[in-house]
């Protein structure tokens, strides 16, 4: 297929915690980085997301006494899973994974920072509350297409896809440069089937040669 001109790729935490030796290592999450290169030919308008997390922030773990990695907690209505301390802001593993390419990246949008609430989608946080302003700068920049690539299938690059399509654009995902983290097996295919229920495509890198 065509990839129209008023369209923006976006690269999602492509960050070393989620990809080999990382904290939240994400299974086989290295596999997208060369594709995220080969990807970025393809557009003009490129951005990539950051989770930039304050060390105390509440979806660690080690921020609760008495709970570990996994365990779900309440806060302030929402579901919130407890994680192994990842990208906490300035560390090795908040940085980008060393092999990305980053010359065409336009703007950095980070999410995580408000220690109170996590932030799994690239354009809210999950109370959706606050933007993080990429939906604005796409806006500006007159994208209507959005392909969205990254890190991890059933958490971040699942609610922004989700987030993409509900806030109009037409949203794309290409399958094969995502993995998740597969918490509870069927998790990937289950957030993909959610995503195509919501008006998300999703596509093979083949399809866009
Ligand atoms: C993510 C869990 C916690 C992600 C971020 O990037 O998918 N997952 N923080
Ligand atoms: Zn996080």
């Amino acid at each position: 297929m065509l990839i129209n001109p008023h369209s923006a790729l976006i690269m999602v935490d492509l960050q070393n915690d989620f990809c080999k030796g990382g904290s939240l290592e994400v299974p086989d999450g290295d596999a997208v980085i060369p594709l995220a290169n080969q990807l970025q030919a393809k557009f003009d308008v490129i951005v990539a997301t950051k989770d930039w997390h304050p060390k105390d922030h509440m979806s660690f773990a080690s921020n609760h006494s008495e709970k570990k990695v996994g365990d779900v907690i309440n806060v302030n209505g929402l579901e919130q899973i407890l994680w192994p301390d990842h990208c906490v802001q300035e560390t090795h593993g908040a940085e980008l994974h060393p092999l990305l390419n980053t010359f065409k990246i336009q703007k950095f949008f980070l999410k995580g920072t408000d220690k109170t609430v996590d932030s799994y989608s690239a354009f809210f946080d999950n109370a959706h509350l606050r933007t993080t302003g990429l939906a604005d700068y796409l806006l500006q920049q007159k994208i209507n297409d959005i392909y969205i690539m990254g890190l991890a299938t059933d958490y971040c690059v699942r609610f922004s896809c989700l987030d993409a399509a509900h806030l109009g654009f037409k949203t794309y995902i290409i399958q094969e440069a995502c993995r998740g983290v597969e918490l509870n097996p069927g998790d990937v295919k289950n957030a993909l089937n959610e995503m195509r229920a919501e008006g998300v495509t999703i596509l093979e890198m083949k399809d866009l040669t």
